[in-house]
This record gives structure tokens, C-alpha cells and sequence, in this order.
């Protein structure tokens, strides 16, 4: 018999055919879905259900102005101001990395946790391995003790720890990693019911990277950044190995404007590129996700012909460790995504829906920006910071990203006088200090015959 707690949420929450499904399953699998459908809370379930039965878009946008932003060109006095400041607090030991990888990955087809993914053009490095490389590399830099935050999902907590295990955490200490679940939520159907994944499970997804003020919360991870004396967390997704983890600039520049949390932005490379927008929606500065925009309004121009949503967001942050605490208490919005989610039916059959016939729901980091003192919106170049892995071909695939990374080091050896040519592949690693002793070591003088350059 099920609990009639159990039972009475179930109803009480309009998932009678779960109650029917259970009397009909064998003892065991009765009890593994018990012990699941015990887990959520169903206040909350009622809401999600509400709020993902709704039809529409929920939220379209009509016409908003778009937010200031620190342009790329700015004084270079201004700059080195910001670089300074920003120095200065990673020396002090006031800043964290946080690296958000709890996200399924679906689009790219890769069968394991996304950060596991091995996108190093010639070291086969994972998305995981040069993170934790740029965050010792500035660690290094900088002189100071870096912690390193990583925001897992149930489905892949395991796998990423024992990856970090494995590889000795990539040289960091595993005293300066920890690893933060996130929630997961149950899906629905257009009518607010739970999805069955399996006879004895009901479908769940991660609560969205908005899930991660509230993961760093019951991770432990803000108690043990007041332990550290860490004020500022540097957010990065793990889908772009491009972008630093550690950003003195941006970080500087965050502090100089006393801020409670800070975005970076960049030129979309055309109108309908994936990307969120910075605007005033009723008075606040907000994200505006890609999909609330109408076609119309994404190429909408400005007198001069000039694009007026030129601006998108990369998803990369500096949060304050405070503001993040507050964050967590938050009630912040969902959004409901339409999926189509695999499903077994009343007689067990798995089916493979063709059309979407179930609504993910999911909170979004960049909801806390309106709550936010000061928000800094910045522009970056996209060339030396955005390269994400999304797609398995094509747009953001793992051939245009190592193309990226491969670029950005060709320009790098350049820098420092070394000009590969064009067929010659070039990965420098983010622990390899670029100085002229360590190239003179590397024996780049002679070049004829090389297909590839690696600097470890
Ligand atoms: C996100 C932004 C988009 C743009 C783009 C840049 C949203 C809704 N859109 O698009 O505006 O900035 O990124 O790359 O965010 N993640 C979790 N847990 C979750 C969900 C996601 O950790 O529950 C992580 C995921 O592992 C990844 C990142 O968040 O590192 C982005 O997730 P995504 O691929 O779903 O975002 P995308 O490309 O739709």
C-alpha cells in the first residue's frame, strides 16, 4: 500500500495516473517510484504544473531599450584602472571560479558529462581539464589560492567526481574543489502531469542554471567562501573553453563600480545568433532570452542602420558571494521549455515522440540581475572569449571551437614573435608561461617541416 500522504499530495496535485501506475507495478519497482515520488516537494509540484500546463509564449517581448554597455574601445587608462583593481583582489584571495556543467548537453550528442568532452586541438585536453588550468595558471599569476566550484546535476555528480579524482583535479588540490549539485524537477505533460522515464521513474531534469545560487548554497560552497575571505565568484560555463576564468579586467571593473552582479557581452555575429539580450523590460535591467524575441524584433535597425539588439550574452558573470546568499532564498521565475522526452506508456512501451509533448521548467541565473546593485554589462571580443561547444556540427560545433582555441594561440606566438604558418596547428597550454626563455626552451627558431606547435 502507498502512503496516503503519498497519495493525497499525488491527487491533491493532479497526478491520479500515477496513483493508478503504482497499484498496478510488482512490489520492488512500486517501491523504487515511491521512494522518488517521496523526494518532491508537492507544493511546488502544483505550482510547476500550473505553470507549465499554461499554453503560449510565456513571455514575448514586444520593443525595450537595450542596456548600456561598456564598449571593447574605452581609455586605456580606464582600463589598466579596472585590470589593477582586479589584480589586486584575485592577489588578495577574494575571487573564485565557478564553473556551471550540471546542464544535460543534449545538442551535442556526446554520451558522458559535457566538461568530460575532450576539446584540447592537439592535447585532447577535456573542457574540464583547461578550466582548472586557466584558474591555476592565474592562481600562479596572481599568487594566490584560487578555489574552484563546479555545479554538477544528479545525472552526472558521480561521473564529473570521479573525473576530478582520476586526474589528480587537474593539479588544483582537491582541497580547492567542490562539487555542488543542483536540483532536479520533475517534467510535465501539457496537462501538468509527470512523464514516466521508466515504469518505476519519473522523468526529471536539472532545475536550470538558475538552480546554481541555491546549489552553491546547499553544496556548502558560500559557507566555505567565507571561510576563504572570497567575495566574488567568477561564473563561466563549461561549454566555452575560450572565455578566462579569472578576468582581472572584468573583475575590476566589477569592483570598481561596486556591483552586485556584472555580465560580460559581445557583437552577434548576425541578428538571429542564440543569444540573450541585455534591456529595460518595465524599468528593470534584464536578460531577454533569444527565444522571447520576435524574428522582427532581433533584426530590428536603428535610424544609422546600425543593429538595435547588437549585444549578446555569453552567460559569464562576476557575483558576489553576499548577493549570491540572498539569491538563494530567492523565489526567481521558472520558464518552461517544450521537449520531446521519451516515455513509456500505460502498457510499458517505450515511445519516441516525434512532436515536443513535454515542458522542462527551469530558473535562470541572469533572473537575479534586476534584484542586482549596479549591474556592469561589458563588451568582450569574441575572437579571445566565446567559443561554446553546443552543437555536435556546423555553428558552436567542436570543429569551429578548437579552430577558435587554435586561433587565439596563433595570435598569442605572434605576439611574442613566433608567426606559425597557417597549416601548422598551435596549442599552447593555459600553464605554459609565454616568456622569452620558455620559447627560446621550445626550440620554435626553425619551424620547416612542423605540422603542429604544443607548448606545455
Ligand atoms: C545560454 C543562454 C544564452 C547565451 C548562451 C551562451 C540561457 C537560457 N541562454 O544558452 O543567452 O548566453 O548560453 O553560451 O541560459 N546548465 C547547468 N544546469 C542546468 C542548465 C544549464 O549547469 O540546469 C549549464 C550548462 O551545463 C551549460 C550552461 O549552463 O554550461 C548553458 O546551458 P545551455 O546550453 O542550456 O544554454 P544555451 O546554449 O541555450
Amino acid at each position: 500500500m502507498t502512503d496516503t500522504t503519498l497519495v493525497r499530495d499525488l491527487e491533491r496535485t493532479g497526478q491520479d495516473h500515477i496513483v493508478q501506475h503504482l497499484s498496478k507495478l510488482e512490489p520492488s519497482a512500486r517501491a523504487r517510484l515511491e521512494r522518488q515520488l517521496a523526494e518532491f516537494d508537492y507544493d511546488l509540484v502544483a505550482r510547476l504544473a500550473d505553470i507549465a500546463g499554461q499554453d503560449g509564449p510565456e513571455r514575448s517581448v514586444s520593443d525595450f531599450e537595450p542596456a548600456p554597455v561598456l564598449p571593447l574601445s574605452r581609455p586605456p587608462e580606464s582600463v589598466r584602472a579596472a585590470r589593477q583593481i582586479g589584480a589586486e583582489a584575485i592577489g588578495a584571495g577574494t575571487v573564485a571560479a565557478f564553473v556551471v556543467a550540471g546542464g544535460q548537453g543534449s545538442r551535442l550528442g556526446y554520451d558522458g558529462p559535457k566538461g568530460c568532452y575532450r576539446i584540447g586541438p592537439i592535447s585532447g585536453k577535456s573542457l574540464f581539464q583547461v578550466h582548472a588550468e586557466k584558474t591555476l595558471a592565474a592562481a600562479r599569476r596572481h599568487g594566490a589560492a584560487i578555489p574552484f566550484y563546479v555545479m554538477t546535476s544528479r545525472t552526472n555528480d558521480a561521473a564529473i567526481r570521479s573525473f576530478f579524482e582520476q586526474n589528480d583535479h587537474f593539479g588544483l588540490g582537491g582541497e580547492n574543489v567542490l562539487l555542488c549539485p543542483q536540483r532536479v524537477l520533475p517534467a510535465f505533460d501539457k496537462a501538468g502531469r509527470f512523464i514516466l522515464a521508466a515504469p518505476d521513474r519519473v522523468f526529471v531534469s536539472p532545475d536550470g542554471h538558475g538552480g546554481a545560487y541555491h546549489a552553491l548554497l546547499a553544496g556548502g560552497a558560500l559557507d566555505d567562501m567565507a571561510r576563504r575571505g572570497i567575495e566574488h565568484i567568477s561564473y563561466v560555463q563549461v561549454d566555452n573553453p575560450l572565455v578566462p576564468t579569472i578576468d582581472p579586467l572584468f573583475i575590476g571593473e566589477h569592483i570598481r563600480a561596486e556591483s552586485d552582479m556584472s555580465s560580460k557581452v559581445l557583437e552577434k555575429r548576425e541578428p538571429m545568433e542564440k543569444l540573450g539580450v541585455f534591456g529595460y523590460v518595465d524599468g528593470e535591467l534584464r536578460v531577454i532570452e533569444y527565444s522571447d524575441m520576435s524574428d522582427d524584433l532581433k533584426r530590428a535597425r536603428r535610424h544609422d542602420g546600425s543593429l538595435k539588439y547588437r549585444y549578446g550574452s555569453i552567460a559569464v558573470h562576476v557575483i558576489d558571494r553576499q548577493f549570491a546568499r540572498r539569491m538563494a532564498e530567492v523565489d526567481l521565475p521558472f520558464h518552461v521549455a517544450r521537449k520531446r522526452i521519451p516515455y513509456v506508456n500505460t502498457e510499458g512501451e517505450r515511445i519516441e515522440p516525434k512532436e515536443p509533448n513535454g515542458r522542462k521548467v527551469e530558473r535562470f541565473v541572469f533572473d537575479a540581475i534586476p534584484l542586482a546593485r549596479n549591474p556592469v554589462v561589458m563588451e568582450v571580443s569574441r575572437a579571445d572569449e566565446f567559443a561554446p561547444v553546443k552543437n555536435a556540427e556546423g555553428d558552436d560545433s567542436p570543429a569551429t571551437c578548437r579552430a577558435a582555441l587554435m586561433a587565439r594561440d596563433r595570435r598569442r606566438l605572434a605576439r611574442a614573435g613566433i608567426v606559425a604558418p597557417d597549416d601548422v596547428a598551435v596549442e599552447i597550454s593555459p600553464l605554459f608561461d609565454l616568456n622569452a626563455d620558455h620559447l627560446a626552451e621550445a626550440g620554435l627558431s626553425d619551424l620547416s617541416g612542423r605540422d603542429r606547435i604544443y607548448l606545455e
